[in-house]
């Protein structure tokens, strides 16, 4: 048995919803597009097909589709030998699926970054990186699951957006659920509010599904019914994860992130973004310059398929909006809460080494 699949064997016995993970010399990948009805697992032999499972939300969620375009390098660089040739394609190939989620880019940038100046990688070096990064995040969740939870108290009901939870992360939970699982795990009685987000409805299939699984007590509401939940006193907390967060604190997250924290503003509710280090882009100075995906129209158009508004009439589809950070009250991260002036905290937290 190779290294990294002795590291899956013993990530696989630490009880982890994983999205992603490597045995029998292909990709194994949860099915998120058949949750949660079915647990269906898919192989996936090519880097050509894992890019069309990352284009097509087989796999989604920020720090997934990061995690996966590791594997697609490592699944690369098994089949060509390592070539440069052929990792300049792959890298290309992955990167190209999906446009707002950064962890995509840089850990296709890392892997780069360990082949550049070999005509031939040698795999062993390829795989020690693909184990330091899916060690990392996975310490990430615990780090920051653990801050963030010393934010959340007891009795509260926290509402979350979209699914920022283990299959969108490293197994553990994620981002946002990680939060959230750290600060019931300490005893906390907490409940959740889940809003299901239209149109692929990852709240409502895999938010739901995985606090479920956790024992974690979650009411489903529609997404337009957040700001009724808010008035009435029944959240006392906003968690979500974040696609990217630009280098002032602005950040891009699935869309109808922006709705909730203008109601939660309004409502004086503290709203937090869970997310790592990994997921800040220095390149970028605000909101404004993160690219916002935009996806099939029919997806608002129609439901599972089925059409539900009149032939002909137009629709849009943002897969993501930016919430500027004069409406956070923290960014929760592996190295702690950064709090105002985001701009300022955020330059620090860069050279501050996680403890
Ligand atoms: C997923 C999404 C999640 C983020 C943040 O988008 O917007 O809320 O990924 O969660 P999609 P995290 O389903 O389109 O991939 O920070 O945990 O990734």
């Amino acid at each position: 048995m190779s290294k990294l699949e002795q590291f899956v064997r013993n990530l696989k016995d630490q009880q982890l919803l994983l999205s992603i993970w490597f045995e029998n010399g292909a990709l194994k990948l949860i099915n998120q597009l058949k949750l949660p009805h079915k647990e269906e697992i898919l192989t996936i032999q090519k880097v050509e097909d894992l890019a069309e499972a990352i284009r097509n939300m087989t796999i989604r969620g920020s720090g997934a589709i990061g995690i996966a375009g590791a594997w697609g390098m490592y699944l690369a660089a098994l089949h060509s030998g390592g070539t440069r040739e052929e990792m300049i394609r792959a890298a290309r190939l992955l990167k190209s699926t999906r446009p707002t989620a950064v962890n995509l880019m840089k850990t296709i940038d890392e892997i780069m970054d360990c082949v550049n100046g070999f005509e031939m990688t040698p795999i062993d070096r390829i795989e020690a990186k693909v184990i330091e990064i899916l060690e990392r995040q996975l310490q990430f969740e615990h780090l920051l699951g653990s801050h963030g939870a010393n934010l959340i108290n007891d009795g509260d009901t926290v509402l979350t957006h979209c699914h920022s939870g283990a299959l969108a992360g490293s197994g553990y939970g994620g981002r946002a659920l990680s939060v959230i699982r750290k600060a019931y795990e300490q005893g906390k009685n907490i409940q959740v509010i889940a809003c299901e987000t239209r149109p692929y409805l990852q709240g409502a299939r895999i938010t739901a599904y995985e606090l479920q699984k956790f024992g974690i007590p979650v009411t489903l509401i529609t997404d337009n019914m957040s700001g009724y939940c808010m008035s009435v006193g029944r959240v006392q907390k906003v968690v979500v994860g974040s696609d990217r967060v630009a280098a002032n604190g602005d950040l891009a997250n699935k869309i109808g992130t922006y709705m909730h924290a203008l109601a939660a503003k309004e409502h004086d509710i503290p709203f937090y973004t869970a997310t790592s280090s990994h997921t800040i882009d220095f390149s970028i100075q605000s909101g404004a310059d993160i690219e916002v995906e935009f996806r099939g129209a029919e997806e608002v158009t129609s439901l599972n398929g089925q059409r539900l508004a009149p032939k002909g009439v137009e629709a849009i589809y943002p897969s993501f909006d930016i919430t500027p950070n004069s409406y956070l009250s923290g960014i929760i991260t592996e190295k702690g809460v950064i709090t105002h002036p985001f701009s300022q905290n955020l330059q620090q937290l860069n050279s501050k080494v996680v403890q």
